[in-house]
């Protein structure tokens, strides 16, 4: 009886030790409901806003996934302090509630609206806001955000297939916000150097992130 008790007592002591290892060496995955995903989200880009509009840098980097050259550079305070004027105009027309589409995983969030059309004399477009965020440790970051983002086609002979048309280029086959076309290099203008994702597949290279947000990450390491 007396050596059951000592192996219940091992055996309790090494479920508790294991236990704790766990807590300790897991960092427990962030899980969150779509809305959840955006009152984050949303927060962190309030934040960065309100940094903006009173030209708090640190405040401002500590809401960015990285912050602008322009503003890293002590001698282009002027430069940076209107990009801030201007990041501040932009985002602040935003709202909230518009930003109805919400992917979102534990490494990323993407917020955007629907899409509107707008057209002129020559034109038609499609056009919609859209916000980037990327985890860093623990804490989300803003990447970047696009607001009124317009894919346009010129007008055709009927409407009906100007639409088709704008429709057709606007495809987005695994809804990872990059356009079939522009994840194939098949846009008008497409540089050489136009690096191919797969269209089926939001996170073509399987590193965790999603397209989007590998591709603006290289940008902004490009931008140095
Ligand atoms: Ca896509
Ligand atoms: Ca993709
Ligand atoms: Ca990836």
């Amino acid at each position: 009886m007396k050596q059951a008790g000592y192996i219940i007592i091992i055996l309790i002591l090494a479920i508790s030790g294991f236990l704790f290892y766990k807590f300790r060496h897991s960092a427990p995955e962030i899980i969150q409901t779509p809305l959840e995903a955006r009152e984050e989200a949303w927060g962190v880009f309030q934040k960065y806003l309100i940094a903006a509009k009173n030209h708090d840098q640190k405040t401002l980097s500590s809401t960015l996934y990285r912050t602008s050259p322009t503003c890293e550079n002590s001698a282009s305070t002027t430069d940076c302090f209107k990009r801030m004027d201007e990041a501040y105009k932009e985002g602040s027309s935003l709202k909230k509630l518009d930003f109805t589409n919400i992917l979102n995983d534990s490494r990323q969030t993407i917020l955007t609206t629907e899409y509107k059309i707008e057209e002129t004399d020559l034109v038609k477009a499609k056009v919609r806001s859209l916000i980037y965020f990327v985890r860093s440790g623990r804490d989300l970051k803003l990447i970047t955000f696009e607001q009124n983002s317009a894919t346009f086609t010129m007008k055709r002979d009927t409407d009906q297939n100007t639409m088709a048309r704008l429709d057709f280029i606007t495809r987005d086959t695994d809804s990872d916000t990059l356009d079939n076309e522009i994840e194939t290099c098949a846009y008008v203008g497409a540089p050489t150097t136009c690096i191919k994702t797969d269209p089926t597949n939001r996170d073509t290279d399987g590193n965790g992130l999603w397209d989007p947000i590998d591709n603006l990450i290289k940008d902004l390491s490009l931008s140095k």
